[in-house]
């Protein structure tokens, strides 16, 4: 990851806010102003509502369980109040994105990295960067779900370990963790198309939550760890093709292979294109690719 100081960086250095070796800080609870609380109730109250019926019973159960709620910007000393007890996860806060392996660190030790401040009121529907809504609304609710709870740790592990090897092994790390924890779906016979929602990219997106579940044009494919380690993506579009897993369990042994000698395997074998279908694919829906972008992806 190049990390450049970003205009939000050099704001959070000019207001005083400094970090610790390991990236963290202590939330910086009363730089939020009135703007940032309302900024989450908008986006909160937004996606709780389209969420419904859309997203996967767990993620909707830890927005409950972790009471989030649409009043202000939560804090996040109360959220590891309900959190740690329940999967020894809890959240620390960060300035904005951090180094590759500074992340797989804190995962590898049940910590989740929660970027403390909140986009603008003009960026509602889109931002580059991950913000405290992406980051907590998005990723958090799954932290309190033992099985995910648990990928998430085996992943961070397997990164951490993987990275410090050969640094090759580093875009196979990031294909996986985008097309689960970012873009995931996981199957229900009963929604459209086959599928809920799982992954905090498309949970903290208006467009996204719509699109994933129920547009025409991706494809969804059932979730395979290598294929899925093969293919590229898109940073700056809606995915063209999503992995469909079928629970969290599936998550969680997946995280217990041996990542290693896969990914020692993989680093010297080919990259797919994002929208591409393979022979092998277990294809729930063929995408119609209507919209997609014509140039190279990843
Ligand atoms: N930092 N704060 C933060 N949040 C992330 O999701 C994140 C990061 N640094 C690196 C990183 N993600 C990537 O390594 C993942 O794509 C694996
Ligand atoms: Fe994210």
């Amino acid at each position: 990851m190049s990390m450049q100081l970003t205009a939000k960086l050099q704001e959070q250095f000019a207001a005083g806010l400094q970090t610790r070796a390991d990236f963290t800080l202590e939330q910086p609870f009363d730089q939020y102003t009135p703007v940032d609380h309302a900024v989450w109730n908008q986006l909160y109250t937004r996606q709780t509502e389209l969420l419904k019926g859309r997203a996967c019973e767990a993620f909707l159960a830890g927005v409950e369980r972790l009471n989030l709620a649409p009043g202000k910007v939560p804090s996040f000393a109360d959220v590891n109040a309900r959190l740690m007890p329940v999967t020894g996860w809890e959240i620390v806060a960060v300035p904005g994105l951090v180094p590759d392996q500074v992340f797989f660190e804190h995962l590898a030790h049940r910590r989740f990295p929660v970027t403390w401040w909140m986009r603008r009121p003009d960026q509602l529907d889109y931002l580059q960067e991950p913000d405290c809504f992406h980051d907590l609304f998005g990723h958090v609710p799954l932290l309190i779900d033992p099985a995910f709870a648990d990928y998430m740790h085996a992943y961070g592990r397997a990164a951490l370990a993987a990275s410090i090897v050969d640094a090759r092994s580093l875009p196979l790390l990031a294909r996986l963790y985008w097309y689960t924890v970012e873009f995931g779906l996981v199957r229900d016979t009963a929604s459209p198309n086959g599928v809920k929602i799982y992954g905090a990219g498309i949970v903290s997106s208006k467009g996204e939550t719509v699109y994933s579940q129920q547009s025409d044009a991706p494809n969804r494919l059932a979730f395979n760890l290598a294929r899925v380690m093969q293919t590229r993506y898109r940073i700056d579009t809606f995915q063209k093709t999503y992995f469909v897993i079928d629970d969290f369990k599936q998550l969680f042994d997946v995280a217990q292979t041996d990542f290693a000698a896969l990914l020692a395997q993989l680093s010297h074998t080919d990259s797919f294109a994002a929208g591409e279908i393979r022979h092998g694919d277990q294809v729930i829906t063929r995408g119609t690719q209507e919209g997609w972008p014509t140039d190279a992806d990843l």
